[in-house]
């Protein structure tokens, strides 16, 4: 408590370049788009900018799979233009934090061509090369992206492992050079003055001896890949190495994302004592609206049961509490919009659901992030037909699961992807209600939602009751008051299903935060004293005991 650090009083605001803002009017957002939007993100409040993967890239897993790690995307603009963004986010207070891909590459990095090139390469062992066993693939292993984890390459006659796309071969960090190569790439990085890293799937970089089977899901056809690789042998040892060998060079700010990780291996990546790293995303609440049938994994369309998700998030608060650090998320570039998942997106509820979802995140411990367009309450985009998506996850998901193995038909399909495909989050960010929705004065590279005439930042920055204004609230009570960050989370009433309360806890001071999750009224009593004052709500006035249609409210008290 004596020793908060900058990273755990700060919020971050996730910026996926390719659809934030074209600035010269080819459809792709673009650097210099996002220099034009630095005052708006101080505005907000944000201290921290995430930016998705701005690197040289074949982009077929839009940028996740980088060719060259030291250069910037022409789409994107140039270095010159990252050094202008980074200065200027400097000059308003506003830090940077890079992706980092670094479980795989693309199949067009050099490092990649030379290592497929002979088996006596220097770089053949770089990747993960492996014989056909019988026949057919090292093992049982299914892709992130459908289908198989391994690849025949005719040029020797080996199989590679790629545990997404085939064009994301998996890097083998058990080779020391290739761990040397990295630190070296990411020290380059830091001296450029960046801020920090979000670590694309870190989780799953030490493959365990033997590559053993993973298990088959009822009706599926391959074995879990992730179940058998995350958290894998070596992980904390090589994310101890980074820590020496680059992260310590520099105040960073570090969030490994850690598919896959339970709340032991946790504890070790995101220890208070920073042996490793600052703090990690978690799936599990992500992954409770998953299909019952697990062949189908998260392609669903079923609301998540409120109770599940506080036993859930309740557990990630009380588990890490004063040893290790949390990162607080509802959205991001793979999952769909929260206020049509979680929330009410139509007409008379949204603006009010999506508040209500917002100061549920925002008052708990931990460090926030907001993904761009989630604080003015964008929307899943259920305008987009089945030729309208870009996402390989869900091209190759139609392939396997309506086509190949017609597990289900393809107007069921659409209605999940319409759930939760990842392009419900990569549409272009809605500035106003001009052409393009001001993103761009071209089509851009990927359909606009059809609501942006009303759902947009233009009018929400008008209006002093909207979604944005909210958010800055939530992001201005967190820099004031520590007890946001420092405070004691308990949950209370675990089984009711309708209202989501919990309270913060210091030595002097209590915040009381109700979240009621349904369209109708609910009457609750809580103990509140009188003198108690409410922080904020996302209605008028207060009616105590009456809990309107999604209401949220944050009391604090001595
Ligand atoms: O995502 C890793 C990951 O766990 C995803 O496969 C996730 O489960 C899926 O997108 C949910 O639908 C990271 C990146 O965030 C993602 O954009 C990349 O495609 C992926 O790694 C490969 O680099
Ligand atoms: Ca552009």
């Amino acid at each position: 408590k004596e020793n908060i650090k900058w990273w755990q009083k700060a919020v971050v605001y996730q910026i996926y370049p390719r659809s934030f803002q074209d600035s010269n009017g080819d459809g792709i957002g673009d650097l210099q788009g996002i220099r034009q939007h630095l005052d708006y993100i101080q505005k907000l409040g944000a201290d921290v900018i995430w930016l998705n993967p701005v690197y040289v890239s074949p982009n077929l897993d839009n940028g996740y799979d980088i060719a060259d790690y030291e250069a910037i995307n022409h789409e994107f603009g140039d270095m010159q233009a990252f050094d202008n963004l980074l200065t200027e986010a400097h000059d308003r207070g506003i830090k940077i934090i890079m992706d980092l891909v670094v479980n795989h590459s693309s199949d067009q990095h050099p490092w990649f061509i030379e290592s497929r090139s002979s088996k006596d390469n220097p770089k053949r062992d770089f990747y993960i090369w492996r014989d056909a066993v019988d026949g057919h693939e090292p093992n049982n292993w299914g892709s992130f992206f459908s289908g198989p984890a391994w690849k025949l390459d005719t040029a020797t006659n080996q199989y590679y492992l790629h545990l997404f796309a085939t064009g994301q071969p998996d890097l083998n960090w058990e080779n020391k050079t290739l761990r040397d190569a990295i630190y070296k790439m990411m020290n380059w990085w830091v001296d450029k003055g960046i801020d920090g890293f979000r670590m694309d799937v870190i989780s799953l970089i030490s493959k365990p001896d033997n590559l053993p089977d993973g298990p088959i899901p009822v009706g599926g056809t391959y074995g879990d890949a992730n179940s058998i690789v995350a958290n894998g042998p070596r992980v904390h040892q090589y994310l101890t190495e980074m820590r020496q060998q680059v992260l310590n060079n520099s105040d960073l700010m570090t969030v490994g994302e850690t598919a896959g990780v339970d709340i032991e291996n946790a504890k070790r990546y995101s220890a208070l004592d920073a042996s490793e790293l600052n703090m990690i995303f978690q799936f599990e609440h992500m992954e409770l609206d998953n299909n019952p049938n697990p062949a189908l994994g998260k392609w669903n369309d079923q609301p998540v049961d409120l109770i599940k998700l506080k036993a859930n998030l309740s557990k990630w608060q009380t588990e890490l509490a004063g040893k290790a650090w949390n990162s607080l998320y509802w959205n991001n570039h793979d999952q769909p919009r929260i206020v049509s998942r979680f929330g009410d997106d139509s007409p008379e509820f949204r603006v009010v659901s999506a508040k209500m979802l917002a100061t549920l995140l925002h008052c708990m411990q931990g460090t926030p992030y907001i993904y761009q367009g989630e604080e003015i309450g964008m929307t899943n985009a259920t305008n987009y037909h089945l030729e309208d998506y870009n996402d390989i996850e869900i091209k190759n998901a139609y392939d396997y699961l309506v086509i190949k193995e017609q597990l289900i038909d393809a107007q069921t399909f659409l209605k999940y992807v319409h759930a939760k495909g990842r392009d419900n989050a990569r549409t272009p960010m809605q500035w106003s209600a001009n052409d393009y929705a001001g993103f761009s004065t071209v089509q851009p590279w990927l359909k606009l939602n059809n609501n942006y005439a009303e759902i947009n930042v233009e009018t929400a920055l008008a209006d002093p009751d909207s979604i944005f204004y909210h958010y800055q609230k939530l992001i201005q009570l967190r820099h004031e008051l520590p007890i946001f960050t420092t405070g004691e989370y308990l949950l209370l009433d675990s089984d009711d299903a309708e209202v989501y309360a919990y309270k913060r806890l210091t030595k002097d001071e209590e915040l009381l935060v109700i979240c009621n999750f349904t369209k109708e009224g609910q009457i609750r009593l809580y103990p509140i004293p009188d003198a108690a004052e409410l922080l904020l709500s996302n209605y008028l006035d207060d009616q105590h005991e009456l809990l309107r249609p999604f209401e949220a409210k944050i009391y604090r008290f001595k």
